[in-house]
């Protein structure tokens, strides 16, 4: 391990436990209430205010997840994908279930969305073996947004024993209205 990814390590790793996220240690499973259009942050176009990687989701490998999907808005359509990570300067247009990295990690037609909608995406956090860096985003696929910002990152890990958020207040707008802590 080189001394710069230590420091990196040291400066970005801050553990949170949002009040949006729900532990079972015992039985391995992680619940993130995930809402869209939460405030009008990115043009509402986020989750739970987050928007453009400013939170990423990191669960130990072999957890159970669920995440309840909650789109409000009655005019804008959105969706959950987890698909790959990906260079911020070629984000996905949109994403379809052929681009879904992890089995079942995704809500009914990702790329169409859905109006004044609820969904359980329920899924176990599993690298695949062609893809085991186990890093992702929360993605929605509908097209435009994920490409606009309305991306989480989420991660898979080997190697801890609970879930937890990170935060990253520097990909946000200083101007941006608080997300959902
Ligand atoms: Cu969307």
């Amino acid at each position: 391990m080189s001394l710069f990814f230590q420091f990196n390590f040291l400066i970005a790793e801050e553990k949170n436990n949002p009040s949006w996220m729900a532990v079972d240690n015992t039985k391995k499973q992680v619940t993130f209430n995930l809402k869209a259009a939460y405030n009008g942050n990115n043009g509402s176009w986020n989750y739970n205010g987050f928007y453009d990687g400013s939170a990423e989701l990191v669960v130990p490998e072999e957890w159970d997840v669920n995440i309840k999907f909650h789109n409000p808005d009655g005019n804008y359509r959105h969706s959950v994908a987890i698909i790959k990570s990906f260079d911020v300067n070629a984000v996905p247009e949109e994403a379809g279930p052929e681009l879904v990295a992890v089995a079942r990690a995704y809500s009914l037609g990702p790329e169409y969305g859905c109006l004044s909608c609820k969904e359980d995406i329920k899924f176990k956090a599993k690298n695949r073996a062609d893809y085991t860096i186990g890093k992702y985003a929360v993605f929605c696929g509908v097209p435009g947004h994920g490409a606009v910002g309305m991306w989480l990152g989420f991660s898979v890990k080997q190697g801890i024993d609970a879930p937890y958020v990170i935060y990253n207040k520097t990909a946000m707008d200083e101007k941006d209205a608080k997300p959902l802590f």
